[in-house]
C-alpha cells in the first residue's frame, strides 16, 4: 500500500535512513518560517513533521498553508494535542506518550480527536512516544506534567518500547526533548536494537554529524532536527548531518 508509513519503512531501506525536519508552526517561528522552509528544501530531507507542544497564538492554521505551499517533502503531523489536528497533511504520528503515566496524553486526546479523524479519513502512524531525559527541562514535560525516563536506566526505557510494540504500535519514538543538552544515547539504541522489531526514531539535541556519525554506528536510522532549523545560518550543518543519515559519508 502506498502511504506514508510505507514511504518511511521504503526511504529507511533505499536510503540507509531517513531523516525528519520538524517545524513548530507557533508565533515563534514566524518571522523566519520561509527562511526555514527553504533551507529544509534545500538540506535534503525526506519528510516534515509540523507540530509542537503549544501553539500560543490563533495563526496555527494559515502557517500550516505556508508550509504546505513551500515544502516540497511529505507532511506528516506530530501534534502536540487534538486542538492541533488538521487534513491539511499527507498523515499524522498517532502519538501516545508512554512514558510519564499522565492519562490524558495516553489515550484521552485520542478519545477527544478520534471521530474527527474518522472524517478526515486521516493514515495515522501509531507512534509509542517515550520523554527521556536530556539533560534540561523540556516543553515536553512542561506541558504533559509527566517526568522523563532516566536516561541510563536501559531496562526501564525497553520495558515501556516493549509495551508499545505489544500494544501494535508501528514507532517507537525517543524523545530527548527540544534543544535539550543530551541526544539519546547511542548505547540506548544498540540495546533496543537487540528487543523491539519496530523501527525507533530519535529526537532532541541533534546537532552535528559527529553525534549523528555515532547513532547511526549503534543502529539509529530515523532522526528528527528541529532545533538546528530553527539556528540562524546553519544549512552547511544541516547537510553534513543528512549526508550521514543517508550513509554518504
Ligand atoms: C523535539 O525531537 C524533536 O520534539 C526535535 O528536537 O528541536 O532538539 O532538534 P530538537
Amino acid at each position: 500500500m502506498d502511504n506514508i508509513y510505507n514511504k518511511i519503512i521504503n526511504t529507511q531501506k533505499k536510503r540507509g535512513g531517513a531523516s525528519f525536519a520538524l517545524v513548530d508552526p507557533d508565533l515563534k517561528n514566524d518571522i523566519n518560517l520561509i527562511d526555514q522552509l527553504k533551507v529544509i528544501n534545500d538540506s535534503d530531507f525526506d519528510f516534515l513533521l509540523i507540530g509542537g507542544s503549544l501553539i500560543i497564538d490563533n495563526n496555527y492554521s494559515k502557517r500550516i498553508d505556508l508550509i504546505k505551499s513551500i515544502s516540497k517533502i511529505p507532511l506528516i503531523l506530530f501534534p502536540g494535542s487534538a486542538y492541533q489536528i488538521t487534513n491539511k497533511v499527507d498523515a499524522m504520528l498517532y502519538i501516545s506518550l508512554l512514558s510519564g503515566n499522565n492519562p490524558q496524553y495516553l489515550i484521552g486526546e485520542h478519545i477527544q480527536s478520534a471521530g474527527i479523524i474518522h472524517n478526515m479519513n486521516l493514515e495515522t502512524i501509531p507512534t509509542g512516544y517515550i520523554l527521556v531525559d536530556g539533560g534540561s527541562y523540556s516543553s515536553v514535560a512542561a506541558i504533559s506534567k509527566t517526568l522523563p525516563l532516566p536516561n541510563n536506566k536501559f531496562d526501564i526505557i525497553a520495558a515501556h518500547a516493549l509495551a508499545g510494540q505489544y500494544l501494535g504500535m508501528k514507532l517507537i519514538y525517543l524523545e530527548a526533548g527540544s534543544g535539550s543538552a543530551v541526544s539519546i544515547d547511542p548505547k540506548l539504541i544498540s540495546f533496543l536494537k537487540t528487543k523491539l522489531n519496530i523501527p525507533i526514531i530519535i529526537g532532541g539535541g541533534i546537532k552535528d554529524k559527529t553525534q549523528v556519525s555515532k547513532l547511526v554506528e549503534s543502529g539509529a536510522k530515523l532522526f528528527v532536527i528541529g532545533t538546528a532549523i530553527e539556528t540562524k545560518d546553519n544549512q552547511k550543518k544541516l547537510i553534513e548531518i543528512n549526508q550521514v543519515i543517508h550513509g554518504k559519508s
